[in-house]
């Protein structure tokens, strides 16, 4: 009986540095779109920032602004810009994984209003570990916003 309740307690010790380290320590920084007309196809970019000790994935992006949202990789092939869907975007331990501009993005499509400078659309990102991130995307003029006083670049 006195060794099932140290046991016990020992459990309970170690349970909440494990969760700590675990689901949810991805930190979805600076999410930004362009103005794009309801109807068509908008873009998501992002920096997801893991601060976990483990790798994670980004595996579905829902937003209630488009019919559905999908992850593309870009890459430079016999000199032109293509695009491939990719089911999941993997996120390194303690790493990042930067969406922008001739890389990774977001196609929001279907758009169901039109994105002008100034509004923000909203998406929620489903991870691999489980977690589940909102995310509001500013939409700019159409530039990147500038980073964020004191980050590198
Ligand atoms: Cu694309």
């Amino acid at each position: 009986m006195k060794q099932t309740l140290i046991a016990a307690i020992a459990l309970a010790g170690l349970a909440a540095p494990l969760s700590a380290l675990g689901a949810g320590k991805v930190e979805v920084l600076q999410p930004w779109s362009r103005p794009a007309v309801a109807g068509t196809t908008g873009i998501g970019y992002m920096v997801l920032a893991n601060h976990s000790a483990s790798t994670d994935a980004l595996e579905k992006v829902e937003s209630p602004l488009a019919s559905r949202v999908e992850m593309h990789a870009s890459a430079m092939s016999g000199g032109i810009m293509t695009m491939q869907r990719e089911d999941r975007v993997t996120v390194p331990a303690g790493g990042r994984t930067v969406f922008g501009p001739g890389a990774y993005h977001l196609m929001l499509i279907g758009l169901t209003r039109t994105l002008k400078t100034g509004d923000q659309a909203p998406a929620t990102l489903s991870f691999a570990s489980g977690a589940r991130v909102k995310v509001m995307f500013q939409v700019t003029d159409g530039r990147p916003p500038a980073p964020p006083a004191g980050a590198k670049p």
